[in-house]
């Protein structure tokens, strides 16, 4: 066999493999097989000397032309192996855009939150601090100092949590106000927020543990028109502009006078609805000037200074704003019931 018609066969040979590989790596192998160091082209140059001399410029040419031919084979056929696993991945991983997109299932703003929020900014707005204190107490914090000595009704054990027999979870937010009286940096405009305890059984208005906001001002010459004034206000920036209040004496024992103060139903302006059971009136707070042995406990000169207190149920003005009927879907956290708010 001549020099042509061998080269000729490798070529072919190595043309039939390139083609016939499946594999990145396979055209690798083939080119090793060919063109390198030990491959079949590099024999057929080793082989020259057997070449007569005058033939060699020409054979020597057709080995080049081969080993141009299998080289630019080996590129192309990688080339078309790359575009054809490209077009595969695109077809693969293709997105359909037209298709829904998934829900994303963030949480959200408990309807209790969002009500605090709403009280806090109406009475930081006046100019209220809003201070927190802790949800266990003395016995003398939580009752003593409020007015409420052993023997009184409101300290049942029946109402009350009790860790031992002077620490207790406090059922009302007060505590905390004692505990800022007592610092006696005056004068005080405050709100305190926060978890309560009351030993009653779960049903659609209660609940062991609820959340109430207790306010409380102190100064010279604070009068019950600065509570009325200030509590109306409070009422028309939480149900709105044309909302109307009343005052129906009461008693607390921390508080003389003391009042509930009633806001015209928001639902029907106080004609009479449903919502309102047809009274027109909704009650809403409780409040009073504080007693005078509350601010003297507290090293308070009841001569010198006079205030105002009230304390509302969060969970009670969640309910009315967002007209929620059982005060039960506020503990359970669904948040299909959540994300309504
Ligand atoms: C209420 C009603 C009336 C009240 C009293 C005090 C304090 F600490 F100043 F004595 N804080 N909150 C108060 C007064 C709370 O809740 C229905």
């Amino acid at each position: 066999m001549d020099m042509k018609e061998r080269l000729e066969q490798i070529k072919a040979e190595a043309i039939r493999q390139i083609e016939a590989s499946e594999k990145l790596e396979r055209l690798n192998e083939i080119r090793v097989n060919y063109l390198g160091k030990k491959g079949e082209l590099t024999a057929v140059l080793k082989g020259m000397k057997d070449v007569a001399a005058e033939e060699r410029p020409r054979v020597g040419q057709m080995v080049n032309e081969a080993r141009e031919e299998i080289e630019k084979r080996l590129e192309n056929f990688k080339q078309k192996m790359e575009r054809v696993a490209l077009e595969a991945r695109m077809k693969a991983e293709v997105i359909d855009v037209t298709l829904p997109a998934r829900k994303n299932n963030v949480g959200h703003r408990h309807p209790n939150t969002i009500a605090l929020e709403e009280v806090e900014r109406i009475f930081i707005g006046m100019g209220y601090e809003v201070v927190e204190g802790p949800e266990i107490e003395k016995d003398y914090y939580n009752f003593e100092a409020l007015n409420i000595p052993d023997g009184h009704p409101a300290r049942d054990e029946q109402d009350t949590f009790y860790i031992t027999s002077d620490i207790l979870l406090r059922t009302q937010t007060s505590s905390t106000q004692v505990h800022e009286m007592e610092k006696g940096r005056l004068p005080i405009r405050m709100i305190a927020p926060g978890r309560v305890f009351r030993s009653d059984e779960v049903d659609a208005t209660h609940s062991p543990s609820f959340h109430q906001i207790e306010g409380l001002v102190i100064d010279k010459n604070v009068t019950f028109s600065d509570l009325k004034g200030t509590l109306a206000e409070f009422a028309k920036e939480l149900f709105g502009d044309k909302t109307r209040v009343k005052f129906r004496p009461h008693h607390f024992p921390f508080t003389e006078p003391s009042a509930e103060m009633d806001v015209s139903c928001f639902k029907c302006g106080g004609s009479g609805c449903r919502f309102c059971k047809g009274s027109g009136w909704i009650e809403i707070l409780g409040c009073g000037m504080v007693h005078p042995r509350v601010l003297t406990m507290s090293g308070i000169d009841p001569e010198e200074y006079t205030g105002f207190a009230f304390g509302v149920g969060l969970e009670r003005i969640a309910l009315l704003k967002y007209e929620i009927d059982d005060m039960r879907l506020l503990y359970e956290n669904d948040i299909r019931f959540l994300k309504q708010f």
